[in-house]
C-alpha cells in the first residue's frame, strides 16, 4: 500500500445497533474498493473485521477493528465497531479516533437502542455523519419506514440521496438524486457493478419529490444557494456536494444511503461519497491538548510541521504476536522505527515494524502522515487511552471518556494457588480495555470484576484463560452485611487461666449503648480508682474492637455503639494486656445480644433512565426488588426514576432493566446509607452464613 498524505486520508467510523450489518459493510467496501482481495461473511466466519477467534465462533464484533478502502486516490480507513452495548466501549473509541461516522440502520429493524447510543456518541464528538439503510434485500425491507424512524427518533436533518429501486428480495437498483440516473445491479455482481439507466417512469414522482426535497434542504444551509435556487437557477451537482459537505460540519444536514452490503449493492456510490463528503483530517477543528506536567494548553492541528502527537484508542492481545496498539496521529508524522514517547508512563518505545492494518492483515509503512491511523505491535508500556508524543516535546490529549461499568459479579479460581496470576491478568485486561474494572474486597473476602454486560464479562473470562491460563468461575458478589444494636446492656468480661507457672487474669464491666447511623465506634474509659491498671486500658479497647468485626446476629462487623469501661479488677502477678484484651472480647460477646442487635443492609441510590413506556414497569420492578421510589422527572428523551434500594435486591439488575425496556434503559448506582433488614430476609442471611461457615469448617 502506498503512503498516503494528509489530504488523501478519510477516518470513518462504522457505527450502529448490532447485527445491523457494519461489518459485512466494511468488508464489502475493502473488496469493492480492490484493497481487500476476497469478498469475506460474517456467516463463514471470513469477515475481514471479525478476525478473533470469539468473533469467528460467536459471529458478532466484539472488538473495533480497522479495514482500508482505497478510493479516487484516497485512503478510507474505516474503523468497524461493534453493535451490543456490552462492547461500547470500542464504538465510542471508534468514534472518538475518527473524523466522521457511517451509521448503519438496518431495513428491518430501523432505528433501534445501539443506533440511539451511537448517535448520542457522535453528538457529542461533534463529528458529521452520513445514514447507511443496510438490507435492503431482506425480507420486510422498507425504506420510507426506516427513514421516518430515523427522524422522528435522531434527527430531522436527515435527508436521502438515494432512493431505492424495489425493496426486499425485489431490491435491485438505487436512484441517485444527485446523478439523477439509476443503476440497476446485475444479478450475481461480485463487485457492485451496475448497468446506468434513465431513471424508470413507475418511480419519476418520488424520484421528483425527493430530488426537489434534497435540492431545497442543501441550499437551505446556504443564503447564497438559495437566493440563486429561488430565482430559479439550477445548482449543479458538484456545487451541491460542496454546500452538502459544508452543511454535515455544521450539523445542518445528515445524508442517507442505501444498499445491501452481502451483494455489494450500493457500495460504489458509498464510496464515493465517503470520499466526497467526509473531511480530511485537517478540515477538523483543532484538538485541545496540553503539555505534560504543566499547565500550559496547545491545540493541535493535522499537519506534518507540528509536533508528533498521536493517542492510542484500542489494545488487543493476538495469539503468537502480543499485544497489538492501534493509534491516530494527531498531529506530525512519524516513521518506521521512530522513537517516541509516553509523557505519563515516563516510557520511551519505539515504533518497530510500524503498519497499516486490513483486518488481521498489517502492512508495513515507511511513514504515517498526520491524521492518520496506524498500528505497532509489542509496545512495553503504553495502553489504551496513553498519548504518544516525543521525549523533547511531551504532549498529552483529553483521554477517551470511556462508560463506567453497570454490573459487578465475583471470579474465583478453579485452582488454588492461581491468586496472583488471576490478580495479573485482570490488571492487564483492565489496561487493554478501560471499560472492564476489578478490585478486591478484603471485607468480602473476593476479587469483584465489573463491566458494561454478561456477555462482557463472560469474554474477559475467556481472555483470562486464553491468555493468563488462569481458568475462572463468576460467581455472585457478596452483600457487606453489617449489624447494630438497638438497645443497652451491661455486663463482664473475665478471663482467668491459672496453668503450671504464672497464671493469666484480667477483668472488665462495660455498659453498651447504640449511636445514631454513621457514628461508628466510640470508647469511653471510666475507671475510676485504678480497678484497672492504667496501662490494661488500651487492651480492653483492643479487644472489643477485634470482637466487633463478628457480630452476634450473623457474624458481620458492629457499628454504631457506645461502649464505657466503667469496673474491673485485675492480680498484681497474674494480669498482663493479653488478659485484659481476652477480657474485652468476652465482655463483648457476653453483652451484646442482650442489646437487641439487628442486621443492617447497604442501600444504594439508583436512578434509571427509561422510555416513559416502560415507567410503569421499571417502577413496578423496582417496588419488587424491595426498592422505595423517591421520583420521577422528565430528562430529555427519557423519564429519570429515583429510587432507594437494597444491595441485595439488585443483583442482576442491568440485564433486567434491559429486558424490561427492550435495551433502552440505563441506570446509575451508589452507596446511599445503612438500614436494618426486615426480620424474615434477616432469618435468611443468617442461615446462609450459617452454612458458608459449615461449608468452610
Ligand atoms: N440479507 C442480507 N443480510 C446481510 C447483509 N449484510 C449483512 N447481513 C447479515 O446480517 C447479519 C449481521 O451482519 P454483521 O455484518 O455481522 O452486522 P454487524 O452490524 O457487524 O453486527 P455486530 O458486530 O454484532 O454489531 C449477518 O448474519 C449477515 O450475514 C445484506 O446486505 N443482506
Ligand atoms: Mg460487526
Amino acid at each position: 500500500m502506498r503512503v498516503y498524505k494528509t489530504g488523501e486520508i478519510r477516518n470513518v467510523a462504522v457505527v450502529g445497533h448490532g447485527a445491523s450489518g457494519k461489518t459485512s459493510l466494511v468488508d464489502a467496501l475493502a473488496f469493492v474498493a480492490g484493497t481487500s482481495k476476497r469478498h469475506g461473511s460474517v456467516k463463514d466466519g471470513t469477515a475481514l473485521t471479525d478476525y478473533t477467534a470469539d468473533e469467528i465462533e460467536r459471529k458478532y464484533s466484539i472488538n473495533l477493528a480497522l479495514a482500508v478502502a482505497e478510493w479516487m486516490d484516497t485512503k478510507l480507513n474505516l474503523i468497524d465497531t461493534p453493535g451490543y452495548l456490552d462492547f461500547t466501549g470500542d464504538a465510542l473509541a471508534g468514534v472518538c479516533a475518527a473524523d466522521a461516522a457511517v451509521v448503519v440502520v438496518s431495513a428491518t429493524a430501523g432505528v433501534e437502542v445501539g443506533t440511539e447510543k451511537v448517535w448520542d456518541y457522535g453528538e457529542r464528538r461533534g463529528i458529521p455523519r452520513l445514514f447507511f439503510v443496510s438490507l435492503m434485500d431482506k425480507e420486510h425491507a422498507n425504506f420510507e419506514k426506516v427513514f421516518t424512524s430515523i427522524k422522528e427518533r435522531l434527527t430531522a436533518k436527515v435527508i436521502p440521496v438515494e432512493i431505492p429501486v424495489g425493496e426486499g428480495p425485489a431490491f435491485h437498483g438505487i436512484i441517485n438524486l444527485f446523478s439523477k440516473k439509476a443503476h440497476l445491479y446485475r444479478k450475481g455482481t461480485k463487485t457492485g457493478e451496475y448497468d446506468e439507466v434513465d431513471v424508470p417512469a413507475e418511480y419519476q414522482d418520488r424520484f421528483a419529490k425527493y430530488s426537489q426535497e434534497l435540492i431545497e434542504s442543501i441550499a437551505a444551509t446556504d443564503d447564497a444557494l438559495l437566493e440563486r435556487y429561488l430565482g430559479g437557477e439550477e445548482i449543479g451537482r458538484d456545487e451541491a456536494i460542496r454546500a452538502m459537505k459544508a452543511g454535515m460540519v455544521r450539523g445542518e444536514l445528515y445524508p442517507l444511503f442505501c444498499g445491501a452490503a452481502e451483494l455489494t449493492y450500493g457500495t460504489r456510490a458509498l464510496l464515493s461519497k465517503l470520499v466526497e463528503l467526509c473531511p480530511a483530517p485537517a478540515e477538523r477543528p483543532a484538538v485541545d491538548a496540553q503539555k505534560w506536567g504543566s499547565a500550559e494548553r496547545l491545540t493541535l492541528t493535522a499537519a506534518d510541521a507540528g509536533p508528533f502527537v498521536a493517542q492510542v484508542f484500542k489494545t488487543i492481545s493476538e495469539p503468537h504476536v502480543g499485544d497489538v496498539t492501534f493509534f491516530r496521529v494527531y498531529s506530525g508524522s512519524v516513521k518506521n522505527g521512530q522513537d517516541v514517547y509516553n509523557a505519563p508512563r515516563s516510557a520511551s518505545e519505539k515504533l518497530n515494524h510500524l503498519c497499516v492494518a486490513v483486518g488481521k492483515e498489517r502492512t508495513e509503512v515507511a511513514e504515517l502522515h498526520a491524521g492518520d491511523i496506524g498500528v505497532v505491535a509489542k509496545l512495553r508500556d503504553t495502553h489504551t487511552n496513553d498519548t504518544l508524543s516525543s521525549q523533547s516535546n511531551q504532549i498529552v490529549v483529553p483521554k477517551i471518556p470511556f462508560p463506567e461499568p453497570v454490573i459487578t459479579v465475583s471470579v474465583e479460581v478453579k485452582q488454588r494457588g492461581e491468586e496472583d496470576k488471576l490478580s495479573t491478568g485482570l490488571h492487564k485486561l483492565h489496561e487493554e480495555d478501560p471499560t472492564f474494572h476489578h478490585e478486591y474486597s478484603g471485607e468480602l473476602g473476593q476479587t469483584l470484576i465489573r463491566g458494561l454486560g454478561e456477555r462482557h464479562l463472560e469474554i474477559v473470562v475467556g481472555r483470562l484463560a486464553r491468555k493468563f491460563g488462569v481458568h475462572a468461575v463468576i460467581g455472585k458478589p457478596k452483600i457487606a452485611y453489617r449489624e447494630t444494636l438497638r438497645g443497652k446492656g451491661e455486663g463482664q468480661g473475665k478471663h482467668k487461666k491459672q496453668t503450671g507457672g504464672r497464671g493469666q487474669y484480667g477483668d472488665c464491666w462495660i455498659r453498651i449503648a447504640p449511636l445514631p447511623r454513621g457514628s461508628g465506634f466510640v470508647f469511653e474509659d471510666q475507671i475510676v480508682g485504678g480497678v484497672i491498671p492504667r496501662q490494661y486500658i488500651p487492651a480492653v479497647e483492643k479487644g472489643i474492637v477485634e470482637a466487633m468485626h463478628r457480630g452476634p446476629v450473623a457474624g458481620y462487623p458492629v457499628v454504631d455503639f457506645k461502649v464505657e469501661l466503667f469496673d474491673g479488677s485485675y492480680h498484681d502477678v497474674d494480669s498482663n494486656e493479653m488478659s485484659f484484651k481476652m477480657a474485652g472480647i468476652l465482655a463483648f460477646r457476653n453483652v451484646t445480644p442482650n442489646c437487641r442487635p439487628v442486621l443492617l443492609e447497604p442501600i444504594m441510590e439508583v436512578e434509571v433512565w427509561t422510555p416513559d413506556e416502560y415507567q410503569g414497569a421499571v417502577m413496578g420492578d423496582l417496588s419488587s426488588r424491595r426498592g422505595q421510589i423517591l421520583g420521577t422527572e422528565p430528562d430529555g428523551r427519557l423519564v429519570k426514576v429515583k429510587a432507594l434500594v437494597p444491595e441485595a435486591g439488585l443483583d442482576r439488575y442491568a440485564t433486567s432493566l434491559h429486558s424490561i425496556t427492550h435495551g433502552r434503559g440505563t441506570y446509575r448506582q451508589k452507596f446511599h446509607t445503612y438500614e436494618q433488614v426486615p426480620p424474615e430476609i434477616t432469618h435468611k442471611v443468617v442461615e446462609a452464613k450459617k452454612k458458608e461457615q459449615e461449608e468452610k469448617a
